[in-house]
């Protein structure tokens, strides 16, 4: 069960729905900027998540209409040194990292603003359903900043070279629907049915062949990273061990007997 084995929270709302974990961020004072204290419940709860069988799909939001994540804590940047501002993003590129590696698909469901560091972090998520009324954007340029979270590489590799670029130099918000029309986001949604499309998102995610969905995670990450050939290896390995998955069992077993799988994550 999630919530026995979660860290005490006090920035974090954790709520288990189903196989589905949602994450609320839960700083709206100050639009869910994530400070120092927040960033590690965070590292603490997504690995509480990993470990959990139970939870199979994740969804990370904001707390409040207004705000996904407006960035990082602007007061503690304000205050940092050299030797404080790398261990710092240091730190944030660990937590990403993390939620870009769960093993499972983490949703952000990006109900306001995605700046900075909040964009970054949605971009660390498998998915990104996005409310029509939310602004994305890499501001970090108009305080005198770069990216830290890793949003240079992500957002190159998300959307391409030129458009990154134009977004970190720019600083510019856009709007939902042009995130969309980049492959910032997947999906937009009328705000008012963000929670309800994330939940339904997730929870088909969920049903999904567990052992399956992490190797698929594990293929896309990895891969990218490899030369293409060393990633088809790595690919066809990883295709060899799901083979010896009970679920492999079930889901060719149920397609021939056409009736649905029961994935039990084996
Ligand atoms: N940090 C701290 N406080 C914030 C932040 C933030 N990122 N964003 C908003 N707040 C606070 C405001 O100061 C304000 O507080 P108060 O009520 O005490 O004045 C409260 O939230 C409400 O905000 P606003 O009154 O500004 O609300 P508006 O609706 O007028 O504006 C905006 C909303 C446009 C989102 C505006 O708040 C804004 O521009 N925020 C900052 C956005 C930003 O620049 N984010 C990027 C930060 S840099 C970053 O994320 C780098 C990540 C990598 C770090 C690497 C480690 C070193």
């Amino acid at each position: 069960m999630v919530t026995s084995q979660m860290p005490e929270l006090e920035n974090l709302l954790v709520e288990l729905d189903g196989a589905v974990a949602i994450v609320t961020v839960n700083r709206p004072k100050v639009l869910n900027a994530l400070n120092a204290p927040t960033l590690d419940e965070l590292r603490r709860t997504v690995l509480a998540l990993r470990r959990d069988a139970a939870v199979r799909a994740v969804i990370i939001t904001g707390a409040g209409d207004k705000s996904f994540i407006a960035g990082a804590d602007i007061n503690e940047l304000a205050q940092q040194t050299p030797v404080t501002g790398r261990d710092h993003a240091m730190r944030g590129q660990h937590v990403l990292d993390l939620i870009e590696n769960l093993g499972k698909p983490v949703i952000a469901a990006i109900n306001g603003y995605a700046l900075g560091g909040g964009c970054e972090l949605a971009m660390a998520c498998t998915m990104r359903i996005a409310a029509d009324t939310a602004k994305l954007g890499q501001p970090e340029i108009n305080l005198g900043l770069i990216p830290g979270y890793a949003g240079t590489q992500r957002l190159a590799r998300l959307v391409g070279r030129g458009r990154a670029l134009e977004l970190l130099l720019t600083g510019d918000q856009i709007s939902a629907q042009e995130a969309h029309r980049l492959g910032l986001v997947n999906r937009v949604v009328p705000a008012a049915d963000l929670m309800a499309e994330a939940r339904k998102v997730a929870a088909a995610l969920a049903s999904k062949a567990p052992v399956a969905a992490r190797y698929i995670i594990d293929a896309v990450n990895k891969g990218l990273e490899m030369p293409f050939p060393e990633a088809q290896v790595f690919e066809a390995t990883l295709f060899g061990l799901v083979a010896s998955t009970e679920d492999m069992r079930e889901g060719t077993r149920a397609f021939l007997e056409k009736r649905k799988a029961d994935f039990k994550g084996k």
